[in-house]
């Protein structure tokens, strides 16, 4: 199938989703009904096994929300098993040499431009072999976003954006925030520099551009700044937010 996702980044159509840590098909297919451009299953810091990723995928399959998934690490075997579940868009965190995307870019296709290996009959994405040409066809659809969150990935950013099969670099504020001497401090204006400065950098490569950024009003000056997609938080904080917002509201000040 088309990944509407890869499309709408090269054609730098504004995408705003929500990362997904509840590891819930139910929950999942309540976001998938809401509106959003894309949902991240999120395999890193959420409790999502490659089980549960599938299941979840089956669950938003009905749904016009492109699916992505983020998973724990860059281990060749876990991409393999990711992409076996048929999501077509992985967000890789933890980037910080050009070495280190090459290496992804490696894990995701078949010999002889990869290592990637071949499930005969075991993979969702080829739907079981229901897809014939999937082989064949199946990695031109397949969209990689590295993510930039370290000093060093900072300083190898030209690198790794010019890295071939890489389609877009996320930037993740708390671990960048952390890198940099400011643990839990997403917003300081040092950080702001920071990731203004990576946003524009990126877009100078003719790559698509991307942020997490839970405040909107912050969402919308890296827009301004070039970012071209934005998680604008995740399932995990909304529930508690909107829970708490209700109390909030029934109890006096
Ligand atoms: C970060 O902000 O470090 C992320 O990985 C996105 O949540």
């Amino acid at each position: 199938p088309t990944n509407k996702f890869k499309q709408a980044l090269a054609q730098r159509r504004p995408q705003f989703g929500l990362f997904m840590g509840l590891a819930n098909p139910i929950s999942a297919e309540i976001l998938a009904t809401c509106g959003y451009d894309f949902l991240l299953i999120d395999a890193e810091h959420g409790l999502n096994d490659t089980r549960c990723v599938q299941t979840q995928l089956q669950a938003m399959a009905p749904y016009p929300v492109q699916c992505l998934v983020r998973p724990a690490s860059h281990d060749p075997a876990l991409i393999k098993q990711i992409l076996g579940t048929g999501v077509q868009t992985l967000l890789v965190p933890m980037v910080d040499t050009a070495e280190h995307a090459r290496a992804i870019v490696s894990s995701m296709h078949y010999p002889p431009k990869g290592i990637r290996g071949v499930g005969t009959g075991l993979e969702r994405g080829a739907r079981w072999n229901a897809i014939s040409d999937y082989f064949a066809k199946g990695a031109e659809e397949l969209c990689l976003i590295v993510q930039i969150e370290s000093r060093t990935a900072l300083e190898n950013l030209d690198e790794i954006a010019a890295v071939e099969g890489v389609d877009a670099v996320f930037i993740g504020p708390s671990d960048l925030a952390a890198s940099l001497g400011y643990l839990g401090r997403v917003s300081h204006p040092d950080v702001k520099a920071a990731i203004e400065d990576a946003l524009t950098r990126i877009a100078s490569h003719g790559k698509a551009a991307g942020v997490f950024c839970a405040d909107a009003s912050l969402a919308a000056s890296y827009q301004a700044s070039g970012a071209h997609f934005v998680a604008l938080g995740a399932d995990t904080g909304l529930l508690r937010s909107a829970a708490i917002k209700l109390l909030d509201s029934v109890q006096p000040q």
